[in-house]
């Protein structure tokens, strides 16, 4: 049988199944919630800065602790710029990670008795000394480099140290060619830089937003959802892309519901429109851009009566959307979006948005994209790193613009093939349910059956800890220091994380694990402390603070340095780009052998009786790490398949039934689904959030609840600038008997 054999129950060492009466009842979400609002006893508590965890927006916070050490609440911080002293409901409700009963409890290890594979609980000392004697065995075998780290979120950076110091640079996170990747591409080729996070979108003060595919509101990205609902109140102008009738779209002045997959279509057109009808801002394109002559011929062919003919949108619509863009112009935003890898031709349409705002004058402009700052936190006092012979850029090399690590070039580099120059050999993976949220679970699994040594810190028993060969339980982020928050914003602003109470059960921070693995591996001189703290005080220091003002404060706004918000009509400004210009028309591309201006190209559709499968985000939940938070779950504990009522019609659906699916693959879902009929979704194609459909039991409140639409994208189309995952193109056919009748999952 297969090393890597998921484990699922019967792991021994895991004993005691979680009571069902469960959390549950006693902290079920809307009465914590509830007695949230209602408690007002804010000065009785003890408050510890902090910031979120629970999504990549890092709201800052403080944990409010009562006389026992009970976590009472966690509140935003007021001089916040990721939250403005407001937390969403899942920041809110980050203290069910913290009581989480399912929680990871003690280190792991796999073992085999009675012939078959499951867990044994180990202390930290066991478990440690087997990853330093497995890693080094592979680094004096292989090299380091064979050594891969997968991470995603805070503790990602502590074992990045970890890894530059033992000699690996062989790192990837979904969140580049699963997420962003595309836009930070394209946008990095068009205005020469980053989008980054928190985006630079001056929403608060914008005219007119438009919202291509991106779903603000469902992605609860904090600000932008405040600044979105502020816009609004001042008469914003929203226009909304989406085949589905999302939050947002139905708070927008023009909702577009296109044809999936056709969105560069529709860019295209409105660029004409707006060259055409001469309503483009033509002081701002002559003196920033290149390559606008170009772009005007390119786009002269793209009338909005073709565009109609691909997108399903009329051409007087696109005219009048294209019309109150320029209106607002230059205080417009068209949004890059987040999760951006759809079709694999996402840095182009990345590229067709960034032209859009540069022909619109938006980019450095009020209303439109801000200049973003941050503060450089100093680095830690530690030996140079030692230079690797390969790494994540070596392994993607056949992407040319690729600014990360491609989580799934790491894993094919896994799969043992005598070509491959790279291989990797292990993974630590880190904060990442990589197997509800890299795509091809076939492959994935594959590569994880030939690594020789498997290693994953989570806190929880997500799916992905079921393949590992050692676990280790992290304490959540509400029990532990973490690295200094600097993250761009209008003006820059540091904010720290502290523990609020002791770490539960045997778990500990990651920084911790990392120097241990570092110490045993024979790098400590990288670890020069005993305590994270050390570190962060260090830091401060050096940046005019101190932890105890931090600890009092929470965040610490500095002015900006780097110049103007916004650009400065008077003086001329130089593009961090190749040419110093906006690049309409890119050469980088062009020498490449890539489109130097976006393309339309059609992308396969749905046969009969197949729906393409569209998925999102629901503001209770991120991904899949929130699903059997007990806080998020009480609000939500499974996905929906929204349907067409003309679907429904054709297949003899009603909202409410069981469903399963199966993909043009012949995978078929593990799970049901419960069908929501809706006007909201188009007939061509059905909506599911993601991040449900776990398959671990140890989940006690999220295993098996909806389906999981990772499991069903086996079919991938790659983006050959910088290899992202194109995830849209797949398609299911909706079944209502149980295929799995006689089998046990
Ligand atoms: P999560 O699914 O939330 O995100 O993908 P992931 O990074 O895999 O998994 C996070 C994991 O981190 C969970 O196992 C959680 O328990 C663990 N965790 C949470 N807090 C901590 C902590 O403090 N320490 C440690 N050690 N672990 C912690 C996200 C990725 O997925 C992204 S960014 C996007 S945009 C993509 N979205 C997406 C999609 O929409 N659909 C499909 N099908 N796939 C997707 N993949 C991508
Ligand atoms: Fe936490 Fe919500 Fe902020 Fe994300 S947006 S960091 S979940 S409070």
């Amino acid at each position: 049988t297969s090393r890597r054999k998921f484990i699922k129950i019967s792991a021994l060492g895991l004993g005691g199944v979680a009571a069902t009466t469960s959390a549950l009842n006693m902290f079920g979400a809307n009465s914590y919630l509830d007695e949230l609002v209602k408690e007002n006893v804010t000065e009785k508590l003890k408050r510890t800065a902090t910031y979120c965890e629970v999504c990549f927006w890092k709201c800052a916070g403080w944990t409010y602790t009562n006389e026992d050490g009970a976590i009472k609440k966690i509140i935003g911080n007021d001089n916040d710029p990721h939250c403005y002293g407001r937390l969403c409901p899942r920041g809110t409700g980050g203290v069910g990670m913290y009581n989480d009963e399912d929680r990871l409890k003690t280190p792991l290890i796999r073992t085999t008795i009675n012939g078959e594979e499951t867990f044994r609980e180990a202390s930290w000392e066991e478990a440690l000394d087997l990853i330093a004697e497995k890693f080094n065995g592979i680094k004096e075998k292989y090299g380091a480099e064979s050594l891969g780290l997968l991470k995603h979120g805070a503790p990602g950076a502590h074992l990045e140290h970890l890894y530059k110091a033992i000699g690996s640079d062989t790192i990837a996170e979904p969140a580049y060619a699963q997420c962003r990747g595309p836009r930070e591409t394209g946008f990095a080729l068009t205005f020469g830089s980053w989008v980054g996070s928190p985006e630079p979108t001056d929403i608060r003060d914008t005219k007119c937003l438009v919202l291509i595919g991106s779903h603000i509101g469902e992605n609860m990205h904090n600000t932008q959802v405040q600044e979105m609902s502020e816009a609004i109140d001042n008469g914003a102008t929203i226009i909304t892309v989406d085949p589905r009738f999302s939050t947002a779209a139905s708070k927008s002045t023009h909702w577009l519901a296109i044809k999936p997959a056709t969105d560069i279509a529709l860019m295209l057109a409105w660029m004409h429109v707006l060259i055409e009808e001469n309503l483009y801002d033509k002081e701002y394109v002559e003196k920033y851009a290149l390559g606008f002559k170009e772009l005007k011929e390119h786009v002269s062919q793209y009338t909005p009566e073709w565009a109609y003919g691909v997108t399903t949108i009329k051409p007087e619509e696109i005219r009048k959307t294209a019309r109150a863009m320029a209106h607002a112009s230059p205080s417009v935003i068209v949004h890059p979006g987040r999760h951006v890898t759809w079709y694999g031709d996402d840095t182009q349409r990345a590229r067709a948005m960034a032209s859009l705002n540069a022909l619109l004058g938006s980019w450095g402009r009020r209303g439109g994209f801000y200049f973003k700052e941050k503060i450089s936190v100093p680095t830690f006092p530690h030996p140079a790193y030692p230079h690797p012979k390969w790494g994540w850029h070596d392994i993607g090399e056949k992407y040319p613009l690729a600014q990360m690590g491609i989580t799934t070039e790491v894993v094919k580099a896994s799969i043992p093939n005598p070509e491959n120059k790279y291989p990797v050999k292990a993974w630590l993976v880190a904060g990442t349910n990589i197997t509800k949220s890299i795509p091809n679970k076939k492959l994935l699994l594959e590569a994880m059956d030939a690594l020789e040594f498997m290693v994953v810190i989570d806190t929880m028993p997500m799916d992905v800890t079921g393949y590992a060969d050692v676990v280790l339980p992290e304490c959540t982020y509400l029990e532990r220091y973490d690295g200094i928050r600097s993250a761009t914003n209008r003006e820059p602003s540091i904010a720290v994380r502290v523990p609020a109470v002791p770490p539960k059960y045997d778990s500990k921070p990651t920084w911790w694990i990392a120097k241990q693995i570092g110490e045993r591996m024979g790098v400590g001189n990288y670890f020069n402390y005993d305590d994270f703290e050390e570190v962060i005080e260090w830091q401060l220091q050096k940046m005019g603070t101190s932890l105890d003002e931090m600890k009092k404060i929470g965040v610490k706004n500095f002015p900006r340095t780097s110049g103007p918000l916004y650009l400065d009509e008077n003086s001329t400004y130089e593009f961090p780009t190749q040419s110093g210009k906006i690049e309409l028309y890119s050469q980088e591309l062009k020498d490449l052998g890539f489109d130097p201006m976006p393309n339309y190209t059609k992308h396969p559709e749905p046969e009969q009786g197949f729906y393409r499968l569209n998925y999102g985000r629901a503001p209770m939940h991120t991904f899949s790490r929130t699903a059997n938070n007990p806080n998020l779950n009480d609000l939500k504990s499974e996905n929906n398949l929204w349907v067409n009522p003309k679907v429904a019609r054709i297949l003899g659906l009603k909202t409410g039934q069981e469903v399963w699916l199966k993909n043009q693959d012949d995978i078929i879902s593990t799970f049901s689904i419960k069908v929501r009929v809706t006007e909201r979704v188009r007939w061509d194609s059905v909506y599911m959030v993601h991040g449900f459909g776990h398959n671990n039991k140890k989940l006690s409140r999220a295993f098996g609840k909806g389906i999981n639409d990772t499991q069903l994208i086996s079919k991938i189309a790659v983006d050959p600038i910088m290899g992202g995952t194109g995830m849209r193109g797949n398609f299911v056919a909706i079944l209502t008997e149980n295929p799995h009748k006689n089998t046990e999952i």
